[in-house]
């Protein structure tokens, strides 16, 4: 993983909230790498906790980590969720999914009593759009469900990994809409999940309670 300074900073501020007895949602990609490593050194001098992966990539390194897993069925509520974004607007949502995780991520994030979102400052945005929204789709008839989610004003592009479709941990497609800029967030999440075929989509409306960035000068900012 990219061994980025500022992602690292903000990562460890979260990871310092982890706390004996806790159940723990681990995110997925780059900055949440660095919070699992983390949490992993925490484990290591006796840290007591549950946890639950949001993907197989973040399930793997837990593991290699010797941190304890639980099954979904074990877990009434997650304490802390720590988890990256792709762009983080003024009123904290999210856009996610970059790497292609939204869906377990969402069902995690939203079963959180508090999900915390670090960030380097460059995901820091005035307005969502930039970023591709990635929207989960099933494979069957994903070329209608395209032309549906066009005529709300995007691209869809299927996302693909060696000139094939990417599949995400659980069967499905992505597709990536450029919106070009998502004036109305909230709308449009609702407007994506109406569409038949679409399984979620990674815009995350609300559900940040805490959201951590870190800075290329080494500084580190907590918004509440
Ligand atoms: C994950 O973290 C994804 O939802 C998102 O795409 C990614 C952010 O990327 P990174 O932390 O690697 O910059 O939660």
């Amino acid at each position: 993983m990219p061994n980025s300074n500022s992602k690292r900073i903000a990562a460890e501020k979260a990871a310092a909230y982890i706390q004996d007895g806790m159940t723990v949602g681990l995110g997925t990609g780059s900055t949440a790498y660095w919070a699992i490593q983390e949490i992993g050194k925490k484990v290591h001098n006796g840290l007591q906790i549950k946890a639950v992966a949001t993907s197989v990539q973040s399930e793997k390194l837990a593991i290699d980590l010797g941190i304890p897993l639980s099954p979904f069925s074990e877990i009434a509520e997650i304490d802390v969720t720590i988890d990256g974004a792709d762009e983080v607007d003024g009123m904290w949502n999210l856009i996610k999914g970059g790497g292609g995780a939204l869906l377990r991520e969402k069902i995690i994030a939203s079963s959180s009593k508090e999900l915390i979102v670090v960030v380097d400052e460059s995901k820091v945005v005035d307005r969502l759009g930039k970023f591709h929204l990635p929207v989960e789709v099933v494979k069957f008839g994903y070329e209608l469900t395209r032309r549906k989610l066009s005529a709300l004003g995007c691209e869809p592009k299927l996302r693909l990994v060696d000139q094939k479709p990417y599949m995400t941990d659980n069967g499905n497609y992505i597709l990536d809409c450029d919106f070009k800029q998502i004036a109305m967030p909230s709308e449009c999440h609702d407007a994506i999940n109406s569409i038949p075929g679409v399984v979620d989509n990674g815009l995350f409306i609300g559900m940040a309670a805490k959201v951590i960035v870190g800075y290329k000068d080494g500084s580190v900012k907590e918004c509440y």
